[in-house]
């Protein structure tokens, strides 16, 4: 008994010690430093390309910290704080055991003071105690990289909150001595949610709301410091067959993300940002306000795959959305596509009326008041199969952009959208035979919506009143048979 208590002692001994042997920081404290080198920093989603020493240098970091105002999402305006002129702060690569002289460096033109918490610093504030620095000064102080991980890096001065919300926050990869796994593409990200006055949408150049910060309620959510950073041009893209790095990134300040790639499954996650423990075939990884996470995945079928927090009004509704598009060829094994796709209609069943809460927003008073509400249904409810611009999509969603069939005949438009619509239609020389569904929505939402549709895109500019749409639902003979 007392025999096997031994062992067991010296093999839990044995296993510590080899724990600690493998990236420990106290080789790392003493790792010899040969030769020097200066950083090179990159803006998202780039980052720098992975170290290929084999032993611990000096790197010289400058950072320049600059107050810009930048677009925020269309038409809307923001002044950011950043690190390197960007949301978010340029990526820093170094190795383990590396010694770091970190210059930051804040702007002349800028008004705030600032500093830098880099959570990769083992000393009072991760540097800030030794950093803060005024517009038109450097700060410099040097750290020994004792643990290998992704870590985010932050401002640190008060109102902190305001500093971080403002847009101050990125990442710095400790590479550990042996490397990450070699992929094709690797690609930096990182979510932060913003507070401004107006709501979202709101047009104009937006202050910061302290209000809505303390009370954790962003107007925006967003990857890369704008909504849209990622979307159409600004996509990510990789080839099937290849294998794709994204470090993931969690500056706040408040929000965690539930972090997402829709048609995507991890292969490798180190979660929390550590490079230890990599956990395989994740769905979904939690990323903190303030931490970060690695992810790997080989793509293996081509097509637009959408980056999100799984909070799903986040993407969807505050900005949290981003793309990654694959192009090659197909392998229907992998996924076949649409197979087909058929009317299904059980007997007895008519006309689906989709189930839509009745709306609370106040009557609009004006057509411009009326336009803005009915986007908002619009968007709710019409985009996804009309598409956001009205364009419809070819063959199955008829175009409500320049359609004559909308513009010809206000009252049948009316019945569309209150009784919905199947059968042959004609819309700009173009046959559908689809199926609309009826939509119960007050009189007052139809008005708005129709009125929406038909001032944008090129329409006639009509305005549709809650009384057309009264006195349309009374007239007999329905725009379609429901039978
Ligand atoms: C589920 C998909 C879907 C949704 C959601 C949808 N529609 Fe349609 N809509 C259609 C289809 C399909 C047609 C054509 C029906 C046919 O082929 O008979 C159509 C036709 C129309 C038309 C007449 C044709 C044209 O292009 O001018 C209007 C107007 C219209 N929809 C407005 C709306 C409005 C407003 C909303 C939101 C309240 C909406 N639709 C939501 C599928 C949809
Ligand atoms: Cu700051």
């Amino acid at each position: 008994m007392k025999f096997l208590r031994s062992i067991g002692t010296a093999v839990i001994t044995i296993a510590i010690c080899g724990a600690f042997a493998m990236g420990s920081p106290e080789r790392n404290r003493s790792e010899k430093i040969e030769g020097q080198e200066t950083a090179t920093l990159t803006d998202a989603p780039l980052v720098p390309s992975p170290i290929t020493r084999h032993n611990a240098t000096k790197v010289v970091v400058h950072l320049e910290v600059k107050e810009v105002e930048g677009r925020l999402s269309d038409g809307v305006k923001y002044t950011f704080w950043t690190f390197g002129g960007k949301v978010p702060g340029r990526f820093i690569r170094i190795r383990e055991g590396d010694l770091v002289e970190f210059h930051l460096d804040n702007h002349p033109n800028n008004k705030m003071p600032h500093n830098i918490d880099l959570h990769a610093v083992i000393g009072p504030g991760g540097g800030a105690a030794s950093s803060l620095t005024a517009p038109g000064h450097s700060s410099v102080f040097s750290f020994k990289s004792l643990n290998p991980g992704l870590y985010v890096y932050h401002c640190a001065t008060a109102p902190v909150a305001m500093h971080v919300a403002n847009g101050m926050y990125g990442l710095i990869l400790v590479e550990p001595q042996e490397g990450l796994p070699k992929v094709d593409h690797e690609f930096y990200v990182m979510q932060g949610d913003f507070y401004t006055k107006g709501p979202n949408g709101q047009q104009g150049l937006q202050p910061f709301s302290m209000d809505k910060a303390v009370a954790e309620k962003p107007e925006y959510v967003v990857f890369n410091g704008a909504v849209g950073a990622l979307l159409g041009d600004n996509a990510l893209t990789a080839k099937v067959g290849e294998t794709v790095r994204l470090y993931v990134g969690n500056g706040g300040p408040n929000l965690t993300s539930s972090f997402h790639v829709i048609g995507e499954i991890f292969d490798n996650v180190w979660q929390e940002g550590n490079t230890s423990t990599v956990v395989h075939n994740v769905q979904t990884t939690m990323i903190p306000a303030g931490g970060a996470a690695i992810v790997d995945f080989k793509v293996s079928a081509p097509g637009t795959f959408i980056l999100v927090d799984h909070s799903l009004t986040r993407a969807f509704n505050k900005g949290a959305i981003g793309q990654l598009k694959v192009s090659g060829a197909e392998d229907k094994l992998v996924y076949s596509g649409k197979i087909s796709d058929e009317v299904y209609m059980p007997e007895g069943t008519g006309f689906h009326v989709a189930e839509q809460p009745s709306s609370f927003a106040p009557a609009a008073k004006t057509k411009a008041e009326r336009i803005a509400h009915g986007e908002t249904i619009f968007k709710a409810n019409c985009v996804a199969c009309h598409q956001v611009n009205g364009q419809g999509i070819p063959n199955a969603f008829p175009p409500l952009a320049k359609s004559d069939y909308l513009n010809q005949d206000k009252v049948r438009a009316i019945k569309v959208v209150s009784e919905g619509l199947q059968g042959n239609v004609k819309v700009n020389g173009q046959q559908f035979n689809g199926v609309m569904p009826a939509w119960s929505l007050t009189d007052e939402d139809i008005a708005n919506v129709l009125t929406f549709i038909y001032n944008s895109w090129g329409n006639s500019g009509k305005e549709v009143t809650p009384s057309d749409v009264k006195s349309s639902r009374g007239k007999t003979g329905k725009a379609v048979q429901s039978e």
